[in-house]
């Protein structure tokens, strides 16, 4: 059977922070640009724009320094929040490709497109209009490395930076790669460079040839993952990163119709409180919360409501969906499911409430932890209850806790007690409302048939 052989492309943005702000402030293409605090600041280099690299300013290098090397350049300090939308921007471009992507980390990624060289062509074309789409989409260069293993594709990026294609295949193994310095080879620190100069070993084809005894002696079980970076050989697979989730929900269905206000808001809390931590889990923040309502006689209605914030913590989320329960106008009819959904989400945005809503997200962040100690239960959103904004408590019997009266809602007590929702309320994850089975009848081990 033949069996054709793996096509990996690496994709490592080119002095990515520096290129972001390039890209969204033009009057600074061209310029070195350093990134990583003000002129004049304690920080250190986070990047800088490879015009700056000319005058040999480097990663993690003080600004001071920097400004000595290259005091022309322009210092900026660090918008993580732009660097992490345009992450979001390219990732999505690379699934175009396909959907064998490996988010590796805020800048590079891996794509196997040993199966799309029938629909785009050889690896090489791919990479070129990928880079050109790149170009054009976020106005960002990279360099991108082709190989039949992680390890030669990532190593055939570095050597085409920036801006290049390269590629490396098996036969280049005992060409090409012979020349290069040990140092070029990923996981061959500073360190172990030294240790290999100790033993006369300066470049790769000296790693290949050394007998393995006089490696092991030296580098004792280090010594045969040495000779496997020197030969290029790799058994890593490429481990494809899910796409984040493009709607969270939760439902829960009551052992018995309600019809009671309370009750409806406080499960209506507790859904919107599991929802909002699970979208935190994935980095993300909505902008629109919808809540479904199922009337006992099957009749449904959602209704939902886009916001021009991210609403960033559960009591945000929880607010807005008690809005979207008055709007309903439920009244006295008897409300057999109820559920929340958030979606349009921005991602990492985190970062950028950080300035005017830090407590709100360390609060939310601090509950995130206590959930994963001691289970979701052990903390739950309490309140919805006469107006007020939702609050945060813990504990058995507090069903009736007005999250401390605080007006930002923002009291906690953590303890491993029971959840504070009164009714049996079991909601569950559900991919967003109106699909096929979303009815979510089944959600709770309380559902009714
Ligand atoms: P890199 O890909 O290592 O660097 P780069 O993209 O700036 O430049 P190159 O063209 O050589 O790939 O890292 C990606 C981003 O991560 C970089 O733009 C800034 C950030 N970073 C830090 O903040 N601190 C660090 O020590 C490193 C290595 C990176
Ligand atoms: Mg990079």
């Amino acid at each position: 059977m033949f069996v054709p052989t793996r096509a990996l492309l690496h994709v490592d943005m080119d002095a990515f922070f520096a290129a972001v702000e390039q890209a969204r402030r033009p009057e600074l293409r061209g310029l070195p640009v350093v990134v990583g605090g003000e002129r004049g600041g304690r920080g250190v280099v986070s990047t800088c724009s490879y015009e700056a690299r000319a005058f040999g300013v480097r990663t993690a290098m003080p600004i001071g320094q920097a400004e000595r090397l290259c005091p022309q350049a322009v210092f900026l300090p660090v918008d993580m929040g732009a660097y992490v939308a345009a992450h979001h921007r390219l990732v999505e471009l690379f699934r175009s490709v396909t959907d064998l992507v490996e988010v590796v980390s805020i800048d590079e990624a891996r794509l196997d497109v040993t199966g799309c060289r029938l629909l785009f062509g050889p690896p090489r074309a791919i990479a070129r209009r990928l880079q050109e789409q790149v170009h054009d989409a976020c106005g960002l260069g990279c360099s991108i490395g082709i190989g039949p293993n992680v390890l030669l594709a990532k190593l055939a990026a570095e050597l085409a930076k920036p801006g290049g294609i390269g590629e490396l295949a098996e036969a280049d193994v005992r060409g090409r790669l012979r020349d290069l310095p040990v140092g070029e080879l990923h996981g061959v620190g500073p360190v172990t460079q030294e240790r290999l100069a100790a033993l006369g070993l300066t470049t790769v084809g000296m790693l290949q040839d050394i007998p393995f005894a006089v490696l092991a002696a030296a580098f004792g079980r280090g010594a045969h993952g040495l000779r496997q970076l020197a030969f290029g050989r790799s058994v890593a697979t490429l481990r494809r990163t899910p796409a984040a989730p493009k709607s969270i929900g939760h439902e829960t269905t009551f052992a018995e119709d309600v019809n009671d206000a309370e009750t409806l808001r406080r499960t209506l809390v507790a859904l919107a409180d599991r929802a909002a931590a699970d979208a935190r889990r994935h980095g993300l923040a909505p902008h629109t919360v919808t809540v479904k309502v199922r009337f006992s006689t099957f009749h449904t209605v959602t209704r939902r409501r886009t916001f021009g914030r991210p609403l960033a913590t559960a009591p945000a989320v929880a607010a807005a969906a008690l809005g979207l329960l008055d709007e309903l106008a439920v009244g006295a009819r008897w409300v057999r499911l109820l559920g929340v959904v958030v979606s349009s989400f921005r991602h990492g945005a985190f970062q950028l409430t950080l300035d005017d809503g830090w407590r709100e997200v360390a609060l939310a962040e601090a509950v995130d932890r206590v959930h994963r100690r001691y289970g979701s239960r052990a903390l739950r959103l309490a309140g919805g209850l006469g107006g007020s904004a939702p609050g945060l408590s813990g504990g058995a019997g507090q069903a009736g806790d007005r999250g401390g009266g605080a007006s930002d809602g923002l009291s906690a007590v953590a303890s491993g007690g029971a959840s504070v929702i009164a009714p049996a309320v079991a909601g569950r994850p559900v991919a967003g409302f109106g699909g096929g089975s979303a009815g979510g009848l089944a959600g709770s081990p309380v559902a009714r048939a």
